[in-house]
């Protein structure tokens, strides 16, 4: 920090969907090798962090990822996993629609319940890169992320890499927005 109006900002970030969307897969690409881990067995949970810096609000970021590790305990923690989270990515895997219909039935859900009632969620549908006539389509995320007022939609591939940078600091530069009001 050396200029004065540089600010430091910390977010708690929460990546939901059901088992096996690849919610690991997209905060490993995302982070890469720039992160720390940090395992808590009791929880469940996997926090992981990053620090950016988005030049265009002159702010350095922590980000802190929260990662469900262990789904059977998430029922236990979630009010923890929860608690003062500031966004969230909704992700479902495109090519099983019962990973798109929890969305709404659960993890949506959650995130109303337990998360600030200002908090920013994204939807994501991941595995893009195995895309084809049988898999859930781009139209009907669409249609859910303005059902649900999901602040945006994006198809990702954790595998490719196609689109994860973005959707991230998309999601980020929301959290930013609103928190410098
Ligand atoms: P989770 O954390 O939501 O449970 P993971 O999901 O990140 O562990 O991913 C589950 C499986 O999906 C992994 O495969 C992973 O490699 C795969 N995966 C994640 N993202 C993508 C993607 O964008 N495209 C494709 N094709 N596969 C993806 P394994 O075989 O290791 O279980
Ligand atoms: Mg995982």
């Amino acid at each position: 920090m050396t200029e004065k109006e540089e600010r430091i900002w910390a977010f708690k970030l929460s990546v939901l969907g059901d088992p096996a969307v690849g919610k690991t897969s997209l905060i490993n690409r995302y982070i890469e090798h720039s992160f720390e881990k940090d395992y808590h067995p009791t929880l469940g949970v996997n926090i992981l962090t990053k620090e950016i810096k988005i030049e265009e609000f002159n702010a350095y970021v922590r980000l802190i990822f929260w990662d469900i590790a262990g789904q059977d305990k998430y029922e236990l923690t979630r009010q923890m996993f929860f608690e003062g989270c500031h966004g969230c990515l909704l992700v479902y895997d495109i090519t099983r629609y019962s990973t798109f219909d929890s969305i709404k039935s659960k993890w949506l859900e959650d995130f109303r319940k337990f998360a600030r009632p200002d908090g920013v969620y994204m939807l994501i549908g991941n595995k893009v890169d195995l895309k084809d006539s049988n898999t859930v389509p781009s139209v009907k995320g669409e249609a859910l992320a303005k059902e649900i007022k999901a602040s945006d939609f994006i198809e990702t591939s954790a595998k490719s890499g196609d689109n994860v940078e973005s959707a991230f600091k998309n999601l980020v530069s929301r959290v930013l927005k609103k928190s410098r009001i």
